[in-house]
């Protein structure tokens, strides 16, 4: 998809349409008020107050059709320049215009404004000469915005669009947005049954339905194994803890924003756990450690609930209560460079598992201007920033530094993946973190019979199982490979009265090799059974008629292919109990 804001042309563009977008408006909707109307990268935006009235779906036509009209006007885009006063002044009965120039750096004595024909708008620029230069543009969609992104404002409203200089780019354009509203995995997790979300359970609390569940419960033992073999500890802890739990942690004062509130029972007050870190820090601290049982890898498939603004929620993929594929390694000081590095190594074992290629590694750093998020030790964030960076040189992976990322206690690596609709989000991390230990005081006995302070890797493969699952879903379209697939094969006599004791054999067959298989023996044309495999994405279809039935063989087809291979029982057996227990990608990807 093509980001506008790379393309200073594209910007300029694009953010001229959003002036005729607001023209449009003005002309339709006398009493409307602006805020913003900036381009983005998927376009532009413009953030309108239109007193009680909402728009529609059926409002965006009418208004593509009145920016049309004002585009065909030609009129030219004059720029003018006002003093402060003078700005305070022209725009003195708008009061989103005033906070606007109010707001204005001391410094900045000059106020520009940008007219066409009847409409004018403070803007800084630059815009394309006349309006008849936007020509190829469309409004995409709308949706309500608080006023400065603020809950306790106003609900204004936001009409989104995107414009290009020729109709061929407007129209590739187009079939992309369709194509990824077709992946949404929103969309095709109703499809295929994956997890619904009920507004009595309440937004961002998606349940998982039978299908999802499945698919979940593979996800999970893929990686508890993987695990296991590097001698991770999993263990099981509540999903609450006390409020004075997370003051010892810092995350009260650090994180509470993003928590649900507190909760009283009898005299404690617990809170719904945003993390699992200080669980975890309290079972290390539960026995004496030597420096040889380090590194201590604690695991945990654990639920957590965060508070996410209700704009931001969104299917599976940012919810407010979810489960954590996470870990916490207690490692000495002189181990952090070879933990780190292992972790780093099961992420791209995991990606190349799933066959995921479109990710990007960001090392998130501190802001050294910034003393009240990060804990003030610069020798200690420089060192642990520095060994992050050898890790990932000395491995030849690609990266991008990002400052002022870091979590509170310390750098970190983090896996950044685009979904289908919306913008970039975060899958795997590991981060480093030398303030939990202290905070907790934990120690272990060095050679010396000294005591000393581990150093902690907090790290999720999968981030969260949510998360994870919503990207496998857009990765593969709900083509899942086999050994995901909720159902994997579907027998299919192609007359039911004469094949179905055969087509049982063979169902029974699979059942008894632990493959998930269902028999469609409904009274149905073959075509319309045989089309529903497709639309439900089996993975196999057997097809079962007189020839299979006398000579005991299984005629199967691959997902999305139309030719048909015949093997006998017991080939069939093997390949697909292979395909499952080597967890291999979708033969025909
Ligand atoms: C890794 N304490 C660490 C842990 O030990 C931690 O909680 N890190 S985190 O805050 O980055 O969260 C871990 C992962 O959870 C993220 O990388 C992201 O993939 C996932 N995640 C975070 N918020 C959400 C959410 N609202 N919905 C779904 N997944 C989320
Ligand atoms: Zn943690």
């Amino acid at each position: 998809m093509i980001n506008i804001k790379e393309n200073e042309r594209l910007e300029m563009l694009n953010h001229s349409c959003a002036h005729l977008l607001a023209q449009a408006v003005q002309h339709l909707y006398p009493q409307a008020k602006f805020w913003v109307g900036p381009a983005i990268e998927e376009g532009f935006y413009y953030d309108i107050d239109l007193g009680d009235e909402v728009i529609k779906e059926e409002d965006l036509e009418r208004i593509e059709k009145e920016m049309k009209k004002c585009a065909k006007d030609g009129k030219k885009i004059i720029r003018h320049e006002l003093s402060k006063e003078e700005a305070l002044e022209k725009f003195k009965d708008d009061p989103y215009k005033i906070d606007l120039i109010s707001r204005m750096d001391e410094n900045e004595t000059v106020i520009s404004c940008y007219s066409q024909g009847d409409f004018t708008d403070l803007c800084r620029g630059p815009h394309v000469e006349t309006t008849k230069e936007i020509k190829y543009f469309k409004l995409l969609k709308f949706s309500g915005a608080y006023w400065k992104g603020d809950s306790k404002n106003k609900m204004l409203q936001r009409i989104y669009g995107v414009c290009f200089d020729n109709q061929e780019d407007l129209d590739n354009c187009l079939k992309e947005i369709a194509e990824a509203k077709e992946r949404d995995h929103r969309k095709i997790g109703k499809e295929q049954e994956i997890f619904m979300s009920h507004e009595l359970v309440g937004s961002g609390m998606p349940m998982w339905l039978p299908n999802g569940a499945l698919i979940r419960k593979q996800l999970e033992n893929y990686i508890y194994e993987k695990e296991q073999k590097q001698g991770y500890l999993h263990v099981y802890t509540p999903c609450v803890g006390t409020v004075d739990l997370y003051k010892t942690s810092g995350h009260w004062d650090h994180y509470k924003e993003n928590m649900f509130p507190m909760m009283k029972v009898d005299e404690e007050e617990f809170v719904l756990r945003p993390m699992n870190c200080p669980h975890h820090m309290l079972i290390y601290g539960n026995k004496l450690h030597s420096y040889r049982d380090l590194p201590i890898r604690i695991g945990e498939f654990a639920t957590d609930f965060r508070y996410e603004a209700s704009g931001a929620v969104k299917g599976l993929e940012r919810v407010r209560c979810m489960c954590q594929n996470d870990a916490h390694l207690f490692v000495r000081p002189d181990q952090i460079g070879e933990e780190f590095q292992k972790v780093v190594r099961l992420i791209l074992d995991v990606y190349e598992d799933f066959g995921i290629k479109n990710y990007k590694f960001r090392l998130s750093l501190r802001d050294p201007e910034d003393k009240e998020k990060y804990f003030d030790d610069d020798k200690m964030w420089d060192e642990a920033e520095a060994k992050l960076r050898e890790v990932l040189n000395g491995l030849g992976v690609d990266y991008f530094e990002a400052v002022g990322e870091a979590a509170f206690y310390g750098p970190k690596l983090d896996v950044e993946v685009k979904p289908a609709v919306g913008p970039e989000v975060t899958l795997s991390t590991c981060q480093l973190d030398f303030l939990l230990p202290r905070r907790f005081e934990l120690n272990y006995i060095d050679s010396n019979g000294e005591k000393q302070i581990p150093v902690v890797l907090h790290r999720a493969i999968f981030g969260t199982f949510d998360r994870f699952t919503a990207f496998l879903i857009e990765e593969t379209k709900g083509v899942f490979p086999t050994w995901l697939s909720p159902v994997q094969a579907s027998v299919i006599p192609v007359n039911p009265e004469l094949h179905q004791e055969y087509a049982e054999e063979v169902r029974d067959l699979l059942l008894a090799n632990n493959v998930r298989v269902e028999l469609d023996a409904r009274n149905e044309k073959l075509g319309y059974r045989l089309r529903e495999t497709q639309t439900r994405k089996i993975p196999y279809t057997i097809i079962l008629g007189d020839q299979e039935k006398d000579n005991k063989t299984i005629s199967y087809r691959l997902f999305g292919q139309k030719d048909t291979t015949t093997v006998s029982q017991e080939e069939f057996v093997k390949l697909i109990c292979d395909e499952i227990k080597n967890r291999s990608l979708r033969k025909n990807d």
